[in-house]
């Protein structure tokens, strides 16, 4: 990886990703780079102190509420961080005063976020400061801060205030929360919480302490906004050392989450014990995820970097909740859940961390009564899942967005009507870990649940073309989104043929292995022999655009009669192709949002038995890579199109695609970091390195590996979990060695 683009401030080494300098510019993008989390919550890197224009934010997986008649989002949570720094009246902000020197690291490999301030008063006064966090990776309902200070040229009395902000905003000013209690007693304080449509209860709970001089703490708390407020002499040269330490429990888990929370504050050790924990959480958790890359430490930092966002936001002790697309890292598409989930982030669960898959994976069974319900409104059978999904399963995905321009008309957003190869992209997730893992048992309670009531949904959803004596699956929207409302994508058509042929063999297998489970589903689903017969009969007739005498795919019907359009001609440029044509205009050529029809060949080919050879996949690459708005359309495309480049041997077009991933949350190269963590991205990278760089493919004697390691990388080593073994691999530049 060379120097970062745009961040001169930013170096990349190994496991810290440090920020040498403050740019109040870029305050919200760097807030989501900066984000802790623990897979129960994620907080963005937003100061203990504050900054005007800070988007300040605690996301709690699973806390869902509504804007009444709007939306459904993820709540913005009680803000944890608060702790006012106050020396002669004046209260320390970057946005006021000097910064002599600053530093702000994130230590991936302890989970711990720290800035090295030092600063002089307005009215000249110079304290050095150290903070840092983190939240519990060994204990999910604990978060704590450290914070030491040192005058360096005073002596003079400082206040402290140490808070919980109960009247968090979401991005759009709405709060909400409503106070429902708050406490105090000596160094501690609590507030209780609930939201207005879902009624979820939070409470939270908060702990000061302060060594290294005498002090007294005292109850300021405003309602809403708990504080306990301390006073202490400082001494030039000496350190004192504030820690606040934050238990946090919802009724999603617990009936009375204030006394969850003030229970486990007063069961607490010490903040060094809770960081020591929190530390050997987080390196057994690594043990199995990571990939170590000798020869360049800064790839090694960025790829380590988007693993830990997915480590972060990864439900480890709840199975009702998934990623959302912006993780737990911002406000971005509101909290929902994508295929992003189960296509692009989930195999690096599957194959590194099992358990953490299995949660994910069957949050999709918790929420079939949605995806019955959304099925039902369409006038189909079975379970079509939601293209957005929250809490419950049904289609969140907004129906309309407002124009571009002040007198424009609303845009309709089809995806959630039509964009319907997610409920396939689930089912294939499904059975990959089933294939993985051998967890009959989850594929018998759960699994075999979601593959079959969504291939009802197909069977009822797929059209008989009786003219061309063929199957068809009209007005969808593939992957590419530039292009709404086609007929017969060839992504979604396989994935359905794809979904209905494993249908068939789950539904023999259950029917063996356990028949009474086999007779329950037949009831509740209604699962007949002619519905079956008509899946096999779909297999078999469906049609897929596909020439095999040229090997080329064609994206959907009437694909190649489109305008074509070099995109070269638009270079250079900063904005998508769409936001440059227009909408329709776009849909009018061969200009594709995401790699569509690669997506699929890759994706095929990760098993011998459906891979089309390279051969195809070359033929593929060569016709649609030019086509695709690689660098501004979706954010999910640069890694996969990477992949399959590095599949091809194509090792420089590789890298630079990888680079454009990996850099997405980093450097901000789309310019909406903001909004959050591009989950989906994180994930493929994990793709595109052990698929694409490593080459692993699945042979029935296991996983065997094809590396195309890229010119810097000298060497390469990862586990991957295949059928109840852990599989080390440690590839050299010049071919695998064991
Ligand atoms: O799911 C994706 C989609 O494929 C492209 N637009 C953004 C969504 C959320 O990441």
């Amino acid at each position: 990886m060379n120097k970062p683009i745009s961040d001169p401030h930013l170096l990349y080494e190994d496991w810290i990703l440090t920020e040498t300098q403050f740019d109040p510019e870029q305050l919200n993008y760097k807030e989501t780079v900066f984000t802790i989390g623990n897979g129960y919550l994620g907080t963005r890197g937003s100061f203990e102190e504050g900054y005007p224009g800070a988007l300040a934010a605690t996301l709690i997986n699973g806390v869902y509420d509504d804007v009444p008649l709007f939306y459904t989002e993820l709540a913005n949570c009680p803000d944890w961080l608060p702790l006012l720094i106050i020396i002669d009246n004046e209260e320390f902000s970057l946005s006021r005063g000097e910064i002599l020197s600053y530093q702000r690291q994130l230590d991936l490999k302890r989970g711990l976020l720290s800035r090295k301030i030092c600063w002089r008063s307005p009215n000249g006064k110079t304290i050095d400061l150290y903070f840092e966090r983190f939240a519990s990776q060994a204990d999910r309902h604990v978060v704590a801060l450290r914070c030491q200070l040192t005058a360096v040229d005073f002596d003079e009395t400082v206040l402290i205030r140490a808070s919980i902000d109960g009247n968090p905003e979401n991005k759009e000013g709405f709060n909400h929360w409503l106070i429902l209690e708050q406490s105090y007693d000596d160094a501690n304080t609590s507030l209780l919480v609930r939201t207005r449509s879902s009624r979820i209860e939070l409470g939270m709970a908060v702990n000061l302490t302060i060594s290294g001089t005498q002090a007294e703490s005292k109850n300021t708390s405003v309602p809403g906004f708990p504080t306990i407020e301390t006073k202490f002499d400082a001494v030039a040269g000496k350190t004192i050392t504030l820690e606040k330490i934050v238990t946090v429990f919802t009724s999603r888990e617990i009936e009375t989450p204030i006394k969850a929370a003030c229970n486990k504050l007063q069961e607490l050790p010490s903040y060094t014990e809770l960081l020591s924990d929190h530390e050997k959480a987080w390196k057994s958790l690594w043990e199995n995820s990571d990939i170590t890359i000798e020869g360049s430490s800064e790839a090694q930092l960025v790829l380590r970097y988007n693993l830990f966002q997915l480590l972060i936001s990864a439900p480890q002790d709840d199975d009702r909740v998934s990623i959302p697309a912006k993780t737990l890292s911002g406000f971005g598409y509101r909290g929902h859940i994508f295929w992003d989930t189960e296509f692009f982030i989930l195999p690096f669960f599957i194959f590194t961390q099992p358990n953490i898959a299995r949660n994910l994976l069957t949050y999709r069974y918790h929420t079939l009564e949605g995806a019955r319900r959304k099925a039902i409104s369409y006038g189909y059978r079975g379970a079509m899942y939601a293209w957005e999904s929250a809490d419950t399963g049904d289609e969140v995905t907004p129906r309309w967005a407002p124009p571009d321009e002040i007198y424009g008309e609303d845009i309709r957003i089809w995806c959630r009507d039509r964009e319907v190869h997610i409920s396939s992209d689930i089912s294939i997730a499904a059975w990959w870990y089933w294939q993985v893992t051998g967890d009959d048992e989850w594929m018998r309670d759960y699994g075999a649940e979601i593959i079959l009531d969504t291939a009802l949904f197909w069977s009822s959803r797929v059209e008989l073309n009786i003219k061309r004596e063929r199957y068809e699956i009209r007005q969808v929207i593939g992957p590419d989104e530039y292009h709404e409302n086609v007929d017969n994508n060839a992504f979604t058509n396989r994935v359905v043929q794809w979904h209905l042929e494993k249908s068939l063999n789950i539904y023999d297998w259950l029917s063996k292995t356990y028949p009474e489970k086999t007779l329950e589903l037949e009831e509740k689903l209604q699962l007949t022999s002619k519905r079956r017969w008509r899946w096999r009969d779909i297999v078999e007739n469906l049609w897929i655009p596909y020439d095999p005498e040229t090997g080329l795919f064609e994206q959907f019907e009437g694909f190649f009669k489109l305008e074509d359009t070099k995109l070269a001609d638009y270079q250079p440029r900063t904005r998508s192709m769409q936001a440059i044509l227009g909408i329709k205009e776009t849909s009018k050529r061969q200009i594709l949002k995401q790699p569509d029809v690669l997506m699929l060949l890759y994706l095929m080919g990760r098993t011998p038995d459906t891979d089309y050879g390279e051969k195809v996949l070359r033929k593929n690459w060569d016709y649609y890579a030019p086509r695709t708005d690689i660098t501004y359309g979706s954010s999910l495309g640069p890694a996969v199109q990477g992949l399959v480049a590095a599949s091809l041997g194509k090792t420089v077009e590789a890298y630079k695609y990888f680079r454009l991933a990996a850099l997405v949350d980093l450097e901000n190269t789309r310019g909406n970091a903001a909004e959050g963590i591009h989950g989906a991205s994180c994930g493929s990278i994990w793709q595109a390195v052990i698929f694409g760089v490593a080459g692993v493919k699945f042979t029935p004697d296991g996983p065997a590996t094809k590396p195309n390691l890229p010119n810097a990388w000298k060497r390469m080593k990862f586990k991957l979990y295949w059928r109840g073994d852990w599989y080390e691999f440690d590839l050299k530049s010049e071919g695998s060695i064991s």
